[in-house]
């Protein structure tokens, strides 16, 4: 079991708390909804009388997950808030969070904003999901189908169905542990890897598009353009991220899509350390997956030369060329 000091204090704060709000970051993917319900469930589980909330936006789909709920700003005077899988405040989804009476930050991105009266932040973790699989083992709190379903999904999520280098043999102790539940994994990766033909067709240009450096830097630009054209969503385009990540050659890649004024840009790496070039650029994140934002399309190539600078000296161990 992980050994966070802080557990047992923050299972205080849940045990004296009326009224619990559990907030996670904007623009939610399978890890910050999987974490957030999952802990929902379980706190409601085992406290029937306490009133567990949770809040934020909702993106279509994922909604097979769960549903947000609506609450007043009076509410945070008493409440306990968790904010999860949020690294800093600005990323937090709804504006009274940081309101409430005692504040609780649980995650694993580098803890660059310690907002919260009391954390645990734990980047050896693949997922908050994890975090809270293991945490409800910790308080002693039981899981049932439905919690083990939103935790399984959260870590899917997170980890790329356990293949980037962040499930650890914990993490899948922890999904053992999940699938012993019975959670129908079919039904899971159906919902989770849907994709409508749009977005099919979407990713068909965007592998007819990659552009590759010398130094081993992949990059796709997509703009309102090809937006329209595939009637595609910016959200939609983000995730078609990894879609070329197989590419022979390739340390690190990047994918540039507009967004009403500005540029979203999601940087993904095999090695190179690309966080510190997401900083440079209105962002950040891991050492192998990072955001960042630019205003026009001439940052694009300062974006993919400061990559370039960190791939060029970055070799595979153990690998032929
Ligand atoms: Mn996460």
């Amino acid at each position: 079991m992980a050994h966070w000091p802080e557990a047992a204090s923050i299972k205080q704060a849940i045990e004296e708390a009326k009224t619990i709000l559990i907030h996670r970051h904007v623009r939610p993917d399978p890890d910050a909804l999987g974490s957030q319900l999952g802990l929902k469930r379980i706190i409601e589980r085992a406290y029937p009388e306490k009133d567990v909330y949770v809040v934020g936006g909702i993106v279509r789909d994922l909604e097979f997950l769960g549903k947000m709920e609506h609450v007043e700003p009076e509410m945070y005077d008493e409440a306990l808030v968790l904010v999860l899988d949020t690294a800093n405040h600005e990323r937090i989804d709804g504006p009274h969070a940081l309101k409430g009476k005692r504040v609780v930050k649980i995650d694993h991105h580098p803890d660059e904003d310690p907002y919260a009266t009391q954390q645990i932040v734990d980047t050896s973790v693949s997922s908050t999901s994890e975090m809270i699989a293991e945490l409800a083992e910790a308080w002693g709190l039981a899981l049932d189908e439905e919690s083990a379903f939103l935790l399984f999904a959260g870590i899917v999520g997170d980890t790329g169905r356990f293949q980037f280098r962040n499930a650890t043999p914990r993490t899948f102790e922890v999904a053992a542990k999940l699938l012993s539940f019975g959670i129908d994994t079919g039904r899971l990766y159906r919902q989770m890897y849907k994709t409508d033909l749009a977005t099919l067709q979407l990713q068909g240009y965007v592998l007819q598009n990659v552009h590759v450096t010398d130094a081993g830097v992949g990059y796709v630009k997509i703009d309102a353009d090809v937006l329209r054209t595939f009637h595609a969503t910016p959200e939609a385009a983000s995730q078609l991220v990894n879609s070329f990540s197989g590419l022979e050659g390739l340390k690190c890649w990047v994918m540039f899509v507009e967004n009403k004024d500005e540029i979203r840009v999601r940087i993904r790496s095999k090695g190179p350390v690309i966080n510190e070039v997401a900083k440079r650029y209105r962002g950040g994140g891991h050492q192998m997956a990072a955001g960042a934002t630019i205003d026009k399309w001439e940052e694009m190539e300062d974006v993919i030369a400061a990559l370039d600078e960190v791939a060029h000296p970055y070799t595979f161990e153990n690998e032929e060329s």
